[in-house]
Order: structure tokens, then sequence, then C-alpha cells
């Protein structure tokens, strides 16, 4: 029975050293010191010896599985250790290697125009002003001298989600609130970039939904002049100092006098293009002397207080700075009209 586990040590140490890896060296552990294995039938047969002689083969017994269950463990960390020097091995990366350029993401062109012109106003003192894009009648229209029955609220025209609710028409109510909010009813100077919805039938000019930059200045003494000298810096550092500016007389609702503002063609010079329509001049916004009914309604003295207002579509005027010809381009975000921008970062 000696010679038997002695054989059985040996040839169990024999497979432990030959297996090639941890799938192999299990295999083996199961062999011989699994409950099928030889050990274990060498202890079944432990009952046929002397009571003198088993004590002593049931330590050989152990010693034997003993020495097997360690050799198998120094064997199971090696395999590992091969494995692992394996697999570093081969994943190796050469860091030398050059790396493969990152694509990296561009402004929005419209984005930029908006930032441009957000940041010639901060530099004149204006604060950015937001507001909700979903908005009240009454902030919308009413209190910017709109009064029900007005055309400009027609359904037609607007996208309407209760009779009280739509999406803004204009950014213009967030002028409102500015104002209505401002305990002191002191001066303000706020530029309120945003999104505005119409009902629209999209097309290379027109779009249901678009962007606004509308500002603001009320305080004590605001006068028409300037109104006239803000526009004129505006236009001449967005499309250059060489450019002219006009006002021509206009009507909106919420300013009184009101105008629309030129800028003289930088196509043509003046002279008349198709640009221009051949009158040498270009349409860039409308602006105006805030209605006395406006400054009434937000809680402001009409008598004390003046203020002016104007509001532009910065899609048009990326439109005429970059000479785009489709105000579509903005929204459907082809890569090869957008990574034209890239260059202007
Ligand atoms: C308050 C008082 C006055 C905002 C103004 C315009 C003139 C104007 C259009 C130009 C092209 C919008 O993008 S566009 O369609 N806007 O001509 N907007 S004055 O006047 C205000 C606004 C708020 C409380």
């Amino acid at each position: 029975m000696q010679e038997r586990l002695q054989e059985l040590q040996a040839e169990a140490l024999k497979k432990i050293e030959q297996s090639a890896n941890v799938k192999e060296l299990n295999e083996v552990r199961v062999a011989y010191l699994g409950k099928k294995g030889p050990i274990t039938e060498v202890l079944r047969g432990m009952g046929k010896l002397s009571a003198e002689e088993r004590p002593k083969m049931g330590a050989l017994v152990n010693e034997v599985r003993e020495k097997i269950s360690q050799k198998i463990e120094e064997k199971q960390a090696e395999l590992e250790d091969a494995a692992v020097a394996e697999k570093l091995a081969s994943e190796t990366i050469d860091v030398t290697l050059p790396g493969r350029p990152v694509k990296v993401g561009t402004h929005h062109p419209l984005t930029k125009m908006i930032e441009e012109i957000e940041d010639l106003f901060i530099g004149m003192g204006y604060q950015i002003a937001e507001g909700p894009e979903v908005e009240q009648d009454y902030y919308n229209f009413e209190a910017l001298n709109l009064p029900k029955g007005h055309p400009a609220r027609d359904m037609q025209d607007s996208f309407y989600i209760t009779e009280e609710i739509l999406l803004r028409t204009h950014t213009s109510p967030v002028q409102a609130r500015t104002m209505e909010e401002n305990q002191s009813k002191g001066s303000i100077r706020i530029i309120c970039p945003g999104k505005v919805y119409r009902r629209d039938n999209d097309d290379a000019t027109h779009s249901h939904q678009f962007m606004q930059i509308e500002g603001l200045v009320v305080g004590e003494n605001i006068r028409m002049s300037d109104l006239k000298g803000t526009l004129e810096v505006f236009a001449k550092k967005i499309f250059g100092e060489d450019r002219e500016i006009r006002l021509r007389p206009s009507f909106f609702p919420f300013t009184e006098p009101s105008v629309e503002m030129d800028i003289s063609c930088k196509i043509c010079g003046g002279t008349g293009c198709n640009v221009c329509k051949g009158t040498g001049w270009i349409e860039i916004l409308g602006a105006g002397m805030v209605h006395p009914n406006v400054l009434q309604m937000t809680g402001y003295d009409p008598k004390k207080y003046t203020g002016f207002a104007f509001g532009m579509g910065p899609e048009r005027i990326a439109m005429l700075k970059y000479g785009i010809d489709d105000i579509r381009h903005f929204y459907t975000n082809d890569v090869r009209f957008l990574k034209q921008f890239a260059k202007h970062e």
C-alpha cells in the first residue's frame, strides 16, 4: 500500500509538472484528489489494515495528498503568472507611434454670429437677459401694446398652445418681463438673444423657428440720437468701418417713432446690384423709441423715463455678412457648410 502511494505521488507530480495550462492542471487535481481518484481508493482499503498500521498509513496518505495539493498550487501560480506575462507581451503598445488625429467640432456659425453680437453689446455695458420660449399671451402681446384683436395676434401667424399660452413670436417679452421685474424702476441696458417661433412655411428666407436678438435701453434722457449712435457702432463693427447707415420711418406697435435701419451695400459700394436690388442699401434691423404705453404697462413713468429698442435676426445678419443664400443651411447642418466657418474660430 505504501509503495502504491509512492507511485501515485510520483505519477501525480509528473503530470502536474507536465500541465501546460490551468485547465490541464485542474484535470490532474480531479484525477488524483477527487472522490473517485486512486488516493480515495487507497483510503477505502485501509479498513483491511491492522489497528497499528492504520494510523501510520493514514498519516502517509495525508502527507501524499498534502504534497500533491501544494505542488498543484505552486504550478497554478506559475501558470497564472505565465499567462499574465504572455498577455502583457502580446498587448504591448508602441508609445512612440504617432497618434491618430482627434476630430474636433467647431462652433455653429449662428452661435458664433450671436456671440459676436453679444460681445459687442457687452462691451457697451449691456447685460444678457433670457426668458421662456413658451410664453403668456400677456407678455408676448398685451404688454407690448398689441391688444386683443391686433392682426399680429392671428392664430394663423403664431403657435398657440392654449388661448393664453403660445410659443413666443419675438424675444420682446423678455424685455417686458425685465422692465416689470425691475422694482427700482431704474435704468436698464439689456440684450435678449433666443429662439422665436412663427407659423411660416420654410423657404430660403423664412423659417418657422429662428433666432432673434433684441436690445433695450431704458433710462432718463434716452434719446433717438442714442439709438442712432448705438446702431451705427453695431453696423460698422459687424459689417466694416466703411459701411454707412440710414434710418427709414417704419411702424412697430411697441415703438414710437419706429425706424428700419439699412447699411450701404458692401457688394456694389452703394451703386446698386442684385444683392441690394439696385437700391445700394440693405435692410438690417428694426428699432424705435419704446412706446409710452409699454413703459406705462411695465410700471415706468413715461414722463420721467424714455427708452430705445431694436430687434434683428442673426440668421439674416450672418447671411449678409458671409454671403449665405439660404436660411435652411443653418438648420440642416450639412458639415460641408458648417466646416467653412471653422477658419473663423
Ligand atoms: C419692449 C419694447 C420694445 C423691439 C423691437 C424691432 C423693432 C424689430 C424685428 C426685426 C427683424 C424682429 O428679427 S425680426 O423679425 N424687430 O424690428 N424689435 S423694435 O422693441 C421692443 C421690445 C420690447 C419692451
